[in-house]
Formats: C-alpha cells, sequence, structure tokens
C-alpha cells in the first residue's frame, strides 16, 4: 500500500489527486499491439481520437431526453424532489449536498440496458461504424458483460470524476473503441481530457495502482494512472452538442474536474466492438 499524489494542470490550475493503492509497472510492450485495433488506418489512428458530428438532430433530441427522464427518475427513488423541467446542468441545485448525491449514486452504476435509449442503439453504432469504417456493435465478446449505455454526472468543482486511467487495464474493456457524447454543461473547463498518442505507450513506460483506486477516498473499478514516462499532458477535445467524441481505450483518458462553478456535466459513454 502505498499513498502518492497527482498533481494535474487546468489552464494553470493545479488540482492534486491523492491515490492510494500499491502501485506497480506493466510490460516492456505496447497492449493495443496484440489486440483489436478498431482505429488503425484511420487519418487520426496517431492521436487516438477524433471528434465527428453525431446524429441527425431528432435523434439526438430524443437521446438527450432520454438521459434527462432517466436520471430524473434516479433523483426521484433516491427520496430527493425534482422538477418536472429539470435541466441536466442544474443537477448540483437539485440534489444540492454531498449526501444527496451519495444517495443518488448509491442506487447503483450509472448504466442501463441499450434498450433505454431514446433511440435505436443501431443508430448510434451505425454512425461510430461509419467514422470507424469498420461495423461495430454494443455487443462485447464476452457474454456475461451486458450491453448498457453510462452517462456521467460531474457536478461543479467536485471530485466526481475518476482519475487518469486507461480502460484497457479492466480485460472487458480490451478491444473496443469509446464514445463520449456531451448534453449538457460540457464545456473545455468539463469535458473529457485525454492524453493524444498515450495509446501507444508500452506498459512498461506507465506507472500505476494495481487495482481499483481509491482516490481522494473515492473508489474506482479502474486502476489510476500515478506517473509516467513521457509527459501527462491532458487536452479537451471537447465535443458540442451533437458531435461525438470517438477515441481508444487504451488512450490515458479521465481526471474530468469540472472547473466550473455553475454547470453539473452530463455525457453518454458507450463502448463498441467489432460486428462478427
Ligand atoms: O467522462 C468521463 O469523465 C470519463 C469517461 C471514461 O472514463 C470512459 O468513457 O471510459
Ligand atoms: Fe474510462
Amino acid at each position: 500500500m502505498s499513498t502518492r499524489q497527482l498533481t494535474l494542470d487546468y489552464d494553470g490550475e493545479q488540482v492534486t489527486f491523492t491515490v492510494e493503492g500499491a502501485v506497480t509497472r506493466g510490460a516492456d510492450a505496447t497492449l493495443l499491439d496484440g489486440d483489436d485495433n478498431l482505429i488503425a488506418g484511420r487519418p487520426w489512428a496517431e492521436a487516438g481520437f477524433v471528434v465527428a458530428p453525431f446524429l441527425a438532430p431528432d435523434e439526438y433530441r430524443r437521446l438527450a431526453e432520454g438521459v434527462r427522464l432517466t436520471l430524473r427518475a434516479r433523483i426521484a427513488a433516491a427520496g430527493i424532489d425534482v422538477p418536472a423541467d429539470f435541466a441536466l446542468e442544474r443537477y448540483h441545485e437539485v440534489v444540492a449536498t454531498d449526501e444527496a448525491h451519495a444517495a443518488v449514486s448509491a442506487r447503483g452504476p450509472w448504466c442501463h440496458p441499450v434498450g433505454d435509449l431514446g433511440v435505436p442503439v443501431e443508430a448510434i453504432s451505425q454512425r461510430v461504424s461509419e467514422i470507424l469504417g469498420v461495423r461495430v456493435s454494443t455487443t462485447p465478446p464476452h457474454a456475461e458483460f451486458p450491453e448498457h449505455f453510462c452517462y456521467r454526472v460531474v457536478r461543479p468543482r467536485s471530485r466526481d470524476n475518476n482519475p487518469p486511467h486507461r480502460d484497457v487495464w479492466l480485460d472487458r474493456l480490451r478491444h473496443a473503441v469509446n464514445i463520449y457524447v456531451p448534453f449538457a454543461g460540457s464545456t473545455p473547463r468539463s469535458s473529457l481530457p485525454l492524453v493524444r498518442g498515450s495509446h501507444r505507450w508500452k506498459e512498461s513506460e506507465i506507472e500505476r495502482t494495481a487495482e481499483g483506486a481509491r482516490v481522494n477516498g473515492m473508489t474506482f473499478t479502474v486502476p489510476s494512472v500515478v506517473g509516467a514516462a513521457h509527459p501527462l499532458v491532458l487536452e479537451r477535445p471537447n465535443p458540442g452538442l451533437n458531435e461525438v467524441l470517438v477515441f481508444s481505450p487504451y488512450l490515458i483518458h479521465g481526471g474530468a474536474f469540472n472547473q466550473q462553478t455553475d454547470r453539473t456535466r452530463v455525457s453518454l459513454e458507450m463502448r463498441f466492438w467489432r460486428l462478427r
């Protein structure tokens, strides 16, 4: 067991993450080289991500409304009064204390079966397939991991965000591609940061927790980066409304501190695998 401090720079504002857990380093190899590389051959393969237009406007509206209703139901189920016209970016005013947010969080993972999306999941898979030039779907290669979508709620200046990580340190998240779709409060000061090109870094070049990290007292399923042989420069591609950020889960990403004081960030998170 050890406690490490990871200090990241957000537009000149230093934010320190206290990371607890045994620290390790992997093999002298690039994990992606042995896995299904869904971004191979794309003009943005070296960067590891791209921002692209997403759905038809009406589909995007239905998707966003589906997430709004899902989150509204979740808040209500935690016994908190929530107006019918609840706006996603006002979440922190409706769920106004850490205790209230803990009660909403305690209802389990912020994930749902893809059937609960406001649009047919195929509309999303098709668009992601177009961007990749590879047919993908939400069906994982391993049956025990159900097809679902997740959404993320990052309150202003909170510690709700996960630390910088690679999803693929969890075996069940390998061979995939990820998307980030903003609905509310997602700006250059809150959206998902990532480290350009880091999907090519060798495991031996990254120092990380061996298990899911305990960061600022919260436990995450993914291990946390604590250091690297390359500079950890986080950039925020900041997709706009009805744009999608498609990124490799082999990239270091996360640490999405919400620097804003007045807006909660709400976004969709989904994963896709090669259609077989
Ligand atoms: O949206 C975020 O801040 C984190 C997203 C993430 O870690 C993921 O999509 O795997
Ligand atoms: Fe992630």
